[in-house]
């Protein structure tokens, strides 16, 4: 893969032909040795790709992106607390959502809270991020549906750049998602992980499709939570009928 734009962007980038996953190869390679942040390992054949809770993510080689960016949050102050991690993924998400509405200027590109990047209300992208609790640090991983086909498509809900009509050049999607991720979490840290003082809680705002909706949460325990989402708290959890809620599927009751 010939990434020029991208090459300089992070103190290192890992190119492989191919990987399991990512997110696993990135988490075990910042297990075994000391690694610069936003180090960041990219393949186009990802064999493997995780979901959240246990599913898989599905791309045929060389249509997709997979992307394994380690962010080391330090404040000012110290350490980033723990109830401050959910903001990271947040801002991946943002950071994606300006990316490819930048490559697809005159589609309606947003923000599914919590991972989902949506064109058309289709999934193109969904971001997981993997907590290494003994280094403070996470791994936050992208999969990009780039130049798929209608008919390569792993599921009936997703799309991808090209089948949105834009220009699937890799090396454009990772340049811009990279300086976008860091500008947001640089932003976000320098704030002292304030969210609404750094911009990002605003930015993610505008570009959520899952505030003012009516929702269906299926929480990790199980327990299902309906009503209207009406915000992002201090936290960067959805709050549901005024309970927040920090991770779980969300489904749209009404999309439009
Ligand atoms: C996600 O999970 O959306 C997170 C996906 C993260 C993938 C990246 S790639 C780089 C890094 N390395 C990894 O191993 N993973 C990360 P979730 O919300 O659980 O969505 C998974 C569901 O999305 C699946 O059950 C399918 O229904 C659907 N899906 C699978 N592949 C897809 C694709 N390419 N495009 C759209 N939807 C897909």
């Amino acid at each position: 893969m010939h990434l020029p734009a991208s090459q300089g962007l992070v103190p290192r980038l890992l190119v492989r032909a191919t990987s399991p996953s990512t997110n696993a190869e990135l988490v075990a390679l910042a297990r075994a040795e000391e690694l610069p942040a936003y180090t960041t390992l990219v393949t186009e054949d990802q064999t493997a790709g995780r979901g959240r809770l246990d599913r898989s993510w599905v791309a045929p080689a060389g249509t997709a992106l997979a992307i394994s960016v380690l962010v080391v949050p330090r404040t000012p102050g110290g350490p980033l607390p723990l109830e401050r991690y959910g903001w990271l993924a947040i801002a991946a998400g943002v950071a994606m959502t300006e990316t490819v509405a930048g490559m697809l200027p005159t589609a309606s590109v947003r923000f599914k809270w919590p991972n989902d990047v949506l064109v058309g209300g289709r999934k193109v992208c969904g971001v997981l991020a993997e907590l290494l609790p003994a280094r403070q640090a996470v791994v936050i991983g992208a999969g990009l549906n780039l130049a798929m086909t209608a008919e390569q498509l792993p599921v009936t809900t997703a799309t991808s750049v090209a089948v949105a009509g834009g220009d699937p050049d890799p090396d454009t999607a990772l340049a811009g998602y990279l300086g976008n991720l860091q500008r947001l979490i640089d932003g976000y840290l320098a704030h002292g992980a304030d969210a609404e003082a750094s911009g990002l809680a605003g930015r993610a705002r505008e570009l959520c499709v899952t505030l003012g909706r009516e929702v269906r949460v299926e929480l990790p325990d199980g327990r299902v939570l309906e009503g209207t989402a009406t915000a992002l708290d201090a936290d960067g959890r959805l709050v549901v009928n005024g309970e927040s809620v920090a991770a779980g599927d969300v489904t749209h009751a009404r999309l439009g």
